[in-house]
């Protein structure tokens, strides 16, 4: 067995339960396998992919809170404190119910890779709690997350990890967190990120993510002597990355015809209109069946089914595994050319391998996605300068390191004579940066 197989092997059987986390593991011990070949005896005697895989510290926690009925409700929270390498801890904070330590692992561990990506001094991390917050008034928003900061403050910090939004995390939840922590600590720092522009918020960072996407997806089309201006999109989710991606692609001359949310999905021939999908979630918190019901001639379909839409580029900005391999397949048959992730993993290991082997180019979510931390990273820098740039200004930069993290990728492919294959790419550029840092920390 070579010594990523035997790590796999253990992370399989040390974490029985995790599938995610298995998941995104393999996708990234697979990838190294070139890059450990040329030094396995070094890489094995210092353990380094034993430490890569086990998070430096996860706190789990109760998390009390009482309802509009007056009745005491019961959470799970969790900070998972991944690896500090390059930088203090770094990452969203994910309210579903669905969250798991499984779930919350797996994206603290393509976080060290997709915050090594920008180029910024940020480690990996994540967390956040099964608590569902569909439906909840603001009342019970603001307790739950004044009860998760009581606890999760005692592990925070500006200069020691610094959470920010994900799934059914935005503002009004880093508003109320953020409240709380001052509160207990008396601190006016950057310990979140996404704040509002009131109160040590960036400008861009809402649209980041999407707008990352979009510019990633750009310099592929670049590489490859084509443009997005012309083409037809399909864009998954309805949520603070899709409806960004949407906004910016549209921008870039491309026509979304498709977005869903996790009920079912609408089809607009003419375009999707994003101002009704911004008012119907953003303002409502409404479903996007309301869009087919406000606009002539768009059709709702209840259900999964959303990669039966014809379309040129496909970008999935909902959530894990989204997109199988039946998807996959439908994609390739009805000519589709680029994938871009704006979600976290959104595509399966036998989905991203069957699009891959049938000229897809596919960007992982660790590249494709990563305008959003690194904004953040650079609302963490205008706060430690006291300061705030302008929107050109961030948007600048976000538009650099996108292209930056483009480079990076498609440098590391073609050095080990693999073109094209992003996969592998942005996991030996990601690895790279932190393995230096955590071979020169020694062994801790
Ligand atoms: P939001 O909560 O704003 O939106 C999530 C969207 O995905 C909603 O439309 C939601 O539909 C849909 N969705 C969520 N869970 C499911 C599910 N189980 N099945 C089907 N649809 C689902 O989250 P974000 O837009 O912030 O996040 C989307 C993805 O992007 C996540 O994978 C996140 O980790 C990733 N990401 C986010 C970043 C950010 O800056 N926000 C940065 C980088 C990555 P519904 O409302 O019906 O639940
Ligand atoms: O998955 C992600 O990169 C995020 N949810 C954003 C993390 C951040 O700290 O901005």
């Amino acid at each position: 067995m070579s010594y990523t197989e035997e790590v796999y092997a253990r992370v399989v059987s040390q974490n029985p339960g995790e599938p995610e986390f298995h998941q995104a593991v393999k996708e990234v011990l697979e990838s190294l396998q070139v890059v450990i070949d040329k030094n396995e005896e070094e890489y094995r005697k210092l353990s380094i992919l034993e430490r890569l895989v086990e998070p430096e510290r996860i706190i789990s926690f109760r998390v009390p809170w009482v309802d509009d009925k007056g009745v005491v409700q019961v959470n799970k929270g969790y900070r998972v404190q991944f690896n500090s390498a390059i930088g203090p801890y770094k990452g969203g904070l994910r309210f579903h119910p669905s969250v798991n330590q499984s779930i919350l692992k797996f994206l603290g561990f393509e976080q060290i890779f997709k915050n090594s990506l920008t180029g910024l001094p940020i480690g990996g991390g994540k967390g956040g709690s099964n608590f569902d917050p569909k439906g909840k008034s603001d009342r019970e928003v603001m307790a739950f997350c004044q009860s998760f900061m009581t606890e999760l403050s005692k592990y925070i910090g500006a200069d020691q990890d610094v959470p920010a939004g994900d799934i059914g995390v935005g503002g009004r939840e880093i508003g109320y967190l953020y409240g709380e922590y001052k509160r207990i600590k008396g601190l006016y720092e950057g310990v979140l990120t996404g704040k509002g522009l009131t109160w040590g918020g960036s400008l861009i960072r809402t649209q980041a993510t999407g707008y990352g996407v979009v510019y990633m997806l750009d310099e592929i089309a670049k590489a490859h002597n084509d443009s997005i201006e012309g083409k037809t999109a399909v864009v998954t989710g309805s949520g603070n990355v899709a409806i960004y991606a949407v906004e910016k692609i549209t921008e870039l001359g491309a026509k979304v015809v498709a977005m869903c949310d996790s009920n079912g999905y609408v089809y607009d021939p003419d375009g999707i209109k994003l101002d009704i999908v911004k008012d119907i979630k953003e303002v409502k918190r409404g479903r996007i069946k309301e869009y087919a019901d406000r606009v002539e001639g768009a059709v709702y379909t209840e259900g999964k089914g959303i990669w039966n839409i014809k379309c040129d580029v496909y970008l999935p900005c909902a959530t894990q595994n989204e997109l199988d391999l039946d998807g996959a397949k439908t994609l390739v048959a009805n000519g589709c050319k680029y994938v871009a992730e704006g979600a976290n993993m959104p595509t399966t290991l036998e989905g991203t391998t069957y699009l891959q082997e049938n000229g897809v180019y596919f960007m992982p979510g660790k590249a494709a996605n990563a305008g959003g931390v690194a904004t953040s990273a650079l609302e963490m820098t205008q706060n430690s300068m006291r300061l705030s740039w302008s929107a050109e200004e961030v948007d600048e930069k976000l538009h650099g390191i996108m292209k930056d993290i483009f480079k990076k990728v498609d440098d590391a492919a073609k050095r080990y004579g693999l073109d094209d294959n992003y996969v592998v790419g942005a996991n030996i550029a990601g690895f790279e940066k932190v393995v230096d840092a955590m071979k020169a920390q020694g062994i801790v």
